[in-house]
């Protein structure tokens, strides 16, 4: 019989909110979020545990949370920082495991089935890495554990902030059936009310239900379903990312005309693709199976671009880009033409590519895979 994972899952706690309260100890105990100002359009990235309790959240327009609080701090956001402490993170991390997935700037899995440190205790060792990220970041991680990577993320939500919980496999007939259905990995908003629509709201209403039955109503997805709601998870953790496209793009603070783009941000994005590009194992630019553009307009709108006849050249981006602007100013009237809020560039590939996984590398407001 295969032996029992051990699989921790971290996850840092109010991450941004966190390091700019570290950073400016007087917005220590009072309600802060980090994002965009309320007077404009801008939205929350997250809050701090004091803001929550007026029931401010990640993704809210600011506006809105300060109706809620009138004394909410928003910070804005300094995405260089919150790299530079991710990167630090999962350096701690990789003390602990050589098996790492990390999801985002602030969370990771690690399998530590085979570790030795702490005698194999999984327990231990997520304690330690908390106790390591503290006194070299003065952050505050949370951390989940159990045997699989489904438990564990659930596992380290249940104590946060400041806290870690393990699920065992005896817990499961107790755990799993009060688990509402919306806590699972894939399962947003309108999965969880097409499920509601069928008498299902917790994994007990799934279990309730025949895997058969489940196909049945929801296809493929229903035998997944129906597998985490009993707690099974085969996943492994994932040290590499396997890419079939890749693409950078750029919001701009304020809205610009299609006809005026200053010419650095088509530099700007081609380099960074190339650079992500240059980073990909056994790639050869031949590989490349087609170029896309992608312009999202200042009304929300988006529209993308593809082409496969051209080479890896910035030209044939702009070559794109200005195509559909001119289909787009020739069946408009010229006071009628959108601005742009964002610009992305793209390719996909003839074969599959891998990497490894650098969540802090991946992601960032301006570019993001
Ligand atoms: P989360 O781990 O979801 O949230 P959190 O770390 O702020 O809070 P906690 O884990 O204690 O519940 O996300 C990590 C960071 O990602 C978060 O600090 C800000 C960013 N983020 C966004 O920018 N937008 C979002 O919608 C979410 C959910 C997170
Ligand atoms: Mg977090």
């Amino acid at each position: 019989m295969a032996k029992q994972r051990k699989i921790i899952h971290i996850d840092m706690d109010c991450f941004y909110a966190a390091i700019e309260i570290r950073d400016d100890p007087s917005l220590k105990g009072k309600p802060i979020a980090v994002g965009g100002a309320s007077n404009s359009r801008g939205v929350l990235c997250t809050c701090n545990y004091e803001a929550r309790k007026y029931g401010i959240h990640s993704a809210m327009a600011s506006s809105q949370a300060v109706r809620l609080c009138p004394d909410l701090i928003i910070v804005p956001v300094n995405f260089e920082k919150y790299r530079a402490s991710s990167k630090v993170i999962h350096e701690i991390l990789g003390h602990y495991s050589d098996t790492i997935e990390p999801l985002s700037l602030d969370e990771a899995y690690l399998d530590v089935t085979h570790s030795d440190l702490h005698a194999g205790s999984a327990t231990l060792i997520a304690q330690t890495i908390r106790n390591e990220i503290f006194e070299k970041e003065n952050l505050i991680a949370s951390a989940g554990i159990s045997f699989n990577k489904l438990l564990a993320k659930l596992a380290s939500d249940w104590n946060k902030p400041n806290g870690q919980f393990v699920i065992t496999p005896d817990m499961i007939k107790n755990f799993m059936p009060i688990l509402p259905v919306k806590k699972l990995f894939g399962v947003g908003k309108v999965t969880a009310e097409k499920l509601k629509e069928k008498g299902i709201v917790t994994c007990g209403d799934i279990q309730k239900h025949s895997i058969t039955e489940m196909v049945r109503l929801f296809g493929n997805y229903g035998k997944h379903l129906h597998l985490m709601a009993h707690g099974i998870d085969e996943r492994a953790v994932c040290t590499e990312h396997i890419r079939k496209s890749l693409s950078v793009e750029e919001t701009f603070s304020s809205d610009i005309s299609p006809t005026h783009v200053p010419p650095y941000i088509f530099d700007d994005m081609f380099n960074e693709l190339n650079k992500r590009l240059k980073k990909l194992k056994n790639l050869d630019k031949t590989d490349i199976k087609t170029l896309s553009v992608k312009i999202k307009f200042a009304d929300f709108t988006s529209t993308t671009i593809q082409s496969s006849q051209t080479a890896f050249v910035i030209a044939s981006f702009i070559h794109l880009f200005d195509t559909r602007i001119k289909n787009h100013a020739d069946s408009t009237n010229v006071k009628d033409i959108k601005k742009i809020r964002l610009i992305g560039f793209g390719v996909s590939f003839k074969t599959e590519h891998t990497e490894t996984n650098k969540a802090y590398q991946q992601l960032s407001l301006a570019f993001k895979s």
